[in-house]
């Protein structure tokens, strides 16, 4: 397939381009490093830094022998967008281009208005462009957990059978989120689910959770080819960020009680799963809904988890309650169904001591270059 990747430079999108590419695709990513200026400008630089995109093709073609093409622009910009659909003609869409960080759309106004503008435009570009160049092109878009919330009932994947004075109807799962970043995701949802309805596009979302890890297959040890590894309030994702806690010596930062479960997934399986639903895509008309996490586990568990295997290897991993900065439940009902992507073929790759070790192993060599006044700063939802 010729698979074209917008949000290609992200912490996802660079690991999928060479997962999709060793498996034999044409791919090309698209980004205007958003992502990458954003986090310096909020002093939130990642572990260690990545090439950009056009050096990062040229280290994957001098170790894989495979071509990656490279688009660097901004998909909020109708004349770039059709330049590119034009020039790549795709067969496939992944939807990665988003302002991907909750505490970043709770910063101010003017962080909200980007998270909107850049969200929602990405997304309706991405729809119009299927539909002017490639009508036939799947899209599989990266949707969230958060999307849903903590609702007190099962949490369904994607749609939900509602039946009210004795009739029946099925609806997209009702969601409500906690923060402007997870309520443009919705959004997305709904114009997708709108278009789907309208043109008949096809369409896979995502409903992932909080992915952690720092190596692919692909990447195996070379750095260069690792993802952008944040581990700062704004754009780490909380086991990443206790990973390097536990190494800096910084006390794990759980929220509140630490009773908030979400579901997780290592990004090895992340870039399976994007494989997984490109290969086996929905049909026209079609807008089909994974929930993309492999277990679930409250934030204590997580920290334990850390602390443990930090403790064995000689780390003082120390654990500290802080009041949650988030307006979040603590204490919810939390049970997400998940068979869809192990019935398209998903082999979990779970956590477990040996894989924090190695993370852990990993974040040691760059102890040297973390930057503790970014861990935590306290943006407030409320
Ligand atoms: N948390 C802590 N301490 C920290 C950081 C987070 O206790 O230092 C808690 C949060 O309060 C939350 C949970 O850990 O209850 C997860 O937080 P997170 O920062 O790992 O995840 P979140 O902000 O929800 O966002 C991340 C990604 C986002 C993706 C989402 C999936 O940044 O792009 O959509 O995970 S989900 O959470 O399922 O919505």
């Amino acid at each position: 397939m010729k698979i074209l990747i917008l949000g290609g430079d992200g912490y996802l999108g660079w690991p999928t381009a060479m997962h999709l590419s060793a498996r034999g695709h044409d791919v090309a990513c698209v980004d205007n490093y958003l992502r990458r200026n954003l986090c310096s400008n909020e002093d939130g630089d990642p572990l260690f830094p990545t090439p950009r995109l056009p050096e990062r093709a040229s280290i994957w073609k001098s170790v894989s022998g495979k071509d990656v093409q490279v688009f660097i622009g901004d998909l909020t910009q109708w004349d770039f967008v059709s330049e590119v659909f034009r020039a790549f003609t795709p067969d496939a869409i992944v939807h990665y281009a988003e302002q991907p960080s909750a505490p970043y759309s709770m910063l101010s106004r003017r962080a909200a208005s980007l998270t909107l503008a850049n969200n929602l435009q990405t997304t309706a570009n991405c729809v119009f462009a299927v539909r002017e160049f490639c009508p036939q092109a799947q899209i599989v878009k990266l949707g969230t957990m958060g999307e849903y919330g903590t609702p007190n009932i099962d949490i369904e994947e994607g749609w939900l059978d509602v039946e009210h004075k004795g009739r029946r109807q099925r609806f997209l799962y009702p969601r409500q989120a906690s923060s402007l970043y997870h309520t443009t995701k919705i959004m997305d949802t709904d114009m997708l689910w709108f278009y789907v309805r309208t043109w008949g596009l096809a369409v896979t979302d995502l409903m992932q959770g909080p992915v952690y890890g720092i190596t692919t297959q692909e990447s195996g040890s070379d750095e260069r080819l690792m993802p952008f590894f944040n581990y700062d309030e704004l754009f780490g994702t909380v086991l990443n960020r206790f990973l390097v806690q536990a190494v800096a010596g910084v006390p794990l930062t759980v929220y509140g009680s630490g009773k908030q479960i979400r579901g997780y997934l290592n990004i090895i399986d992340t870039v399976n799963c994007v494989r997984l639903a490109l290969e086996k895509p929905a049909g026209p008309g079609e807008l089909r809904v994974f929930n993309q996490l492999t277990e679930t586990f409250d934030v204590l568990t997580l920290a334990d988890m850390v602390q443990k295997a930090g403790n064995a290897m000689n780390l003082d991993v120390r654990v500290q309650h802080i009041p949650n900065p988030r307006k979040e439940a603590e204490e919810h009902y939390y049970n997400p169904a998940y068979t869809g992507l192990a019935d398209l073929g998903l082999k979990p790759t779970l956590l477990t001591d040996e894989i924090l070790r190695s993370m852990l192993q990993l974040v040691l060599k760059h102890k040297a270059s973390i930057r503790p006044q970014s861990i935590f700063r306290g943006v407030k939802w409320a």
